[in-house]
């Protein structure tokens, strides 16, 4: 059965770079690419590079980048500087509201860390359609907020869209799983008019959390598209257990329904507990059981980083990941690297505790769950391909 997750070989590949190991959003930002670094040096330390295949990540071109955004947008991404020589940024990078993007700041060598993030999705994306890996990795790609014409939400060029419109050049259907605890508006966008891709998102909604788009109702625009796109929203201080009770019975009737013949798992760990921004409490294994969850159904997987502000839990997390894609089983006591300092107050261990006083209180009940199963389950029923 998909439900149990199996311990079968994979032929695994895996893209860092570490250019972007030391690119700073700024002061203070919550968005520290670094933590991608901290995840691969753990993944180095756990012993699991051997494991996998590494493929040169080339940066991305300019060229690739225009197959999904506006000209007019990557020249001024290419041009601005943070002492402001690019000029105007014409609006671009701004929040509604007015006043320089706090969230989406220019800082030094940002073009550069776009054409990094974004080769190494493209390149993932070419070895799955090449039919030489059966998983491809790139942590520091899932910038699902990026928008055709401008930056959202911490994110630049979106290498989501770029890498699906590769795959969709080998593969019928795509079919795209967000568990970032924000909603994937930008990857729901840039696919609604197609029913070749499907968007799945699961994220906290309500209370004014960003961007507040992603209702259950939302199920894309009229047209072709109609129903491709499903959103799950759940409340603040969600578990394992209920968040599965969601999870698993969804993905396998999309499965059913949609018969991708490839998958994108968007791996966001701010949907952990002890999160700097989301206010979900899944653990490590509650993360990964979304991973070997999809990973059972034994089709080509993109699996792709995304949001995550508390580094350590992040980087724990991908780690723990990259084994399960592997399908191997590693000790939870983290062994001794450069980074242990990073890991002292989760004890060494990769599946960190945290006291319940860190825990957001559940606000999510038994009906909730069952209500918000039952419209996702409504949605798919209506999706004639
Ligand atoms: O909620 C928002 C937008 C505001 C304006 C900006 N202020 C800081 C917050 C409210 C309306 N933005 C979100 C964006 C979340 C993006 C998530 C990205 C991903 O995980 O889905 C994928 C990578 C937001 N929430 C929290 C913050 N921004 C935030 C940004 C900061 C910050 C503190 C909080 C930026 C800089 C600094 N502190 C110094
Ligand atoms: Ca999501
Ligand atoms: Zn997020």
């Amino acid at each position: 059965s998909p439900s149990c997750g199996d311990d079968k070989k994979r032929r695994v590949c895996y893209y860092y770079d570490p250019g972007i190991s030391t690119v700073d959003y700024g002061e203070g930002h919550v968005m520290v690419p670094h933590r991608v670094t901290m995840a691969h040096n753990l993944v180095a330390a756990y012993g699991m590079l051997g494991d996998m295949r590494r493929l040169r990540t080339a940066p991305a071109t300019a060229a690739e980048l225009a197959d999904f955004h506006d000209e007019g947008y990557l020249a001024l991404l290419q041009d601005l500087t943070p002492d402001g020589c690019g000029g105007d940024d014409g609006g671009h990078l701004r929040e509604e509201g007015g006043g320089r993007g706090v969230d989406n700041p220019v800082f030094d060598r940002l073009w550069d860390y776009c054409l990094r993030y974004s080769g190494g999705s493209l390149a993932a994306a070419r070895t799955l359609g090449s039919g030489t890996a059966d998983i491809a990795i790139n942590w520091s790609g899932g910038m699902h907020h990026a928008c055709r014409g401008g930056a959202r939400g911490f994110c630049y060029v979106n290498d989501i869209v770029l890498a699906i419109r590769e795959l969709l050049a080998h593969f019928r259907r795509v079919l795209y799983v967000d568990i970032d605890v924000h909603h994937g508006d930008g990857v729901q966008a840039a696919f609604e008019a197609s029913n070749r891709v499907m968007t799945v998102s699961f994220h906290q909604h309500g209370g004014g959390f960003f961007p507040g788009s992603g209702a259950v109702a939302d199920v894309g625009k009229k047209g072709p598209g109609r129903y491709c796109a499903l959103n799950v929203p759940v409340s603040v201080g969600i578990g394992d257990e209920e968040y599965h009770r969601l999870f698993e019975p969804i993905m396998a009737r999309v499965m059913e329904v949609f018969q991708p013949e490839a998958v994108v798992l968007q791996c966001g760990a701010d949907s952990l507990a002890g999160d700097r921004l989301g206010e979900l409490n899944l653990t490590t294994r509650g993360h990964a059981q979304c991973v070997s969850f999809i990973r059972s159904f034994n089709l080509p997987l993109l699996l792709l980083g995304g949001g995550g502000y508390t580094i350590n839990h992040v980087a724990s997390c991908w780690c723990n990941e990259t084994a399960v894609a592997i399908g191997k089983e590693i000790p939870n006591d983290i062994p001794k690297h450069g980074f242990d300092v990073f890991y002292k107050n989760q004890e060494y261990k990769l599946h960190y505790k945290l006291e319940t006083k860190h825990l957001h209180r559940n606000r999510n009940t038994a009906n909730s769950i069952d209500g918000i199963r039952m419209a996702a389950m409504e949605n798919l029923s209506k999706l004639k391909l």
